[in-house]
């Protein structure tokens, strides 16, 4: 196994493992390389539906869609590039915040890549709370906001006002690692508990614009055959879409994890 770091503030490339002849020592090795860098890229794998399903569950429980799942298999989701101006994940997000316990993993596994560009950017979390001033983080140490899904609700044509929200720390402390990571991100965080939209604006203008500094960053840049995995408890990601009509395909599953404290 060949590990090379994927940039300075996280991230790692792994060459030369078969995710579906791990055995449970080389499982602990990659769970132990996961907690150290919360983003994995295995490169070369070649994986079924059912192999990556199985890999899956081995990191626990995998979350289902409630309507975007593929029908011979509703725990994966199938991305397709549907354009520039219709793919939502162009912003900086964690996966489901607005829900009460958003997933803890997402894996993706690439069957078709575009030639350059369509990378997945990503930001660490813990870094950027590390390297807010003693002052700040005293302030959002006491806070917490609301995660909403209006925005998205909005994109498929379903009702904001019964789109599911929730109420979250704005700095998580991580249940496996216990490390402290900022926990807001634009595309879903709307104001702090107990503080007007207005009020909050502010506030959670600087978070975001700090959260995605670039000496935070990490880019993946996808090759057919990569499985790539993120902890989404203490980073953001964003989809660079800079491909054009270039066909991506990728094959996504999220693994349930506990509601942040
Ligand atoms: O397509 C990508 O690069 C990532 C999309 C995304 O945000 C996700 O799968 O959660
Ligand atoms: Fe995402």
């Amino acid at each position: 196994m060949r590990v090379q770091r994927m940039s300075a503030p996280l991230g790692a490339i792994i060459d030369g493992v078969d995710v579906r002849r791990l055995g449970e020592a080389e499982f602990a090795d990659i769970r132990a390389l996961f907690q150290e860098h919360q983003v994995l890229a295995l490169r070369g794998q070649t994986l079924t539906p059912q192999e990556q399903l199985a890999f899956g569950q081995r990191w626990g429980e995998l979350v289902r869609h409630p309507y975007a799942g593929m029908k011979a298999y509703p725990d994966l989701i199938e991305l397709k590039n549907p354009g520039k101006a219709r793919d939502i994940n162009q912003h900086w997000h964690s996966d489901m915040t607005y829900n009460r316990a958003p997933p803890k993993l997402t894996m993706l596994y690439a069957l078709e890549t575009p030639g350059i560009g369509g990378d997945t950017a990503f930001a660490n979390q813990a870094l950027a709370y590390a390297e807010l001033s003693e002052g700040l983080r005293r302030v959002v140490d006491g806070l917490r906001a609301v995660h909403s899904a209006e925005g998205l609700a909005g994109q498929y044509g379903a009702d904001p006002g019964q789109a599911p929200r929730a109420e979250h720390p704005v700095v998580r402390t991580h249940d496996e690692t216990g490390q402290r990571a900022l926990y807001v991100c634009r595309a879903f965080t709307r104001r702090f508990v107990g503080w007007t939209r207005e009020e909050s604006a502010g506030l959670l203008e600087y978070l975001f614009q700090h959260g995605a500094r670039p000496e935070f960053q990490a880019r993946h840049s996808w090759r057919p055959g990569d499985l790539v995995l993120w902890d989404n408890r203490c980073l953001l990601h964003f989809a660079v879409h800079d491909h054009g009509d270039a066909p991506r395909r990728i094959h996504r599953l999220q693994v349930a994890g506990p509601a942040p404290a």
